[in-house]
């Protein structure tokens, strides 16, 4: 486990579902229906009252699906958590596809409803480095420059946890971001 920006964000090993935090963050699809990975074991755990939220989002909101880069709002049903945010990253499909830019929208408009929310805490999956194929490497400076600036212009969220399921991942972050010298 390692500390970044004075504290306020912390990088931990661990399953997301298991986390006793204001708000989790669910890396979605567009439909908001649910699918694999953090998703599937999000609305799992949590629940069905999660994916009855969703449908309403999706019914009166954005009926043909939550575009990459935004995010949404729900409870988090059964889980620890009080909240959960579903964003949308990117798929990648070699990185000509503004991927960069939409998995910064992804974290930048996540950190926003949560602050808006008045959200103390928040942790993060590995968003989009999973089944949409986004380059580990390439994906942790991207992600700790945008909540370096959300952190600095902002006091909430006060604390922010990137939680990675394999230490493996969690290696790969901490290494790239000590080569980086960030
Ligand atoms: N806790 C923390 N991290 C997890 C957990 C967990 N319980 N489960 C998986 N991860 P992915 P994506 C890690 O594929 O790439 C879904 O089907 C995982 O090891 O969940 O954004 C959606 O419905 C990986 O590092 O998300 C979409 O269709 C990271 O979370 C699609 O997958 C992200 O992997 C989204 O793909």
């Amino acid at each position: 486990m390692k500390e970044y920006l004075n504290g306020r964000l912390k990088v931990i090993q661990g399953d997301i579902t298991t986390l006793k935090v204001d708000a989790i963050v669910n890396a979605a699809n567009s439909t908001l229906m649910g699918g694999g990975g953090v998703d599937g074991a999000i609305h799992r755990e949590g629940g069905p009252s999660i994916l009855t939220a969703c449908k309403e989002i999706r019914n009166h909101r954005y009926r043909d699906g939550l575009p990459p880069g935004k995010a949404v709002i729900t409870d988090a049903g059964k889980l620890p958590a009080d909240y959960v945010i579903h964003t949308v990253g990117p798929v990648w499909g070699g990185g000509r596809q503004d991927e960069v830019k939409i998995l910064e929208a992804a974290y930048r408009n996540t950190l926003l409803l949560a602050e808006e929310t008045g959200i103390n805490t928040i942790a993060f999956p590995a968003i989009s480095t999973g089944v949409y194929g986004f380059p580990k490497e390439l994906a942790a400076p991207i992600v700790y420059n945008v909540i370096k600036t959300h952190l600095s212009r902002k006091s909430l969220p006060r604390k922010v946890f990137l939680i990675f399921l394999s230490k493996k991942n969690m290696e790969i972050f901490e290494e790239t971001l000590s080569v980086k010298e960030l």
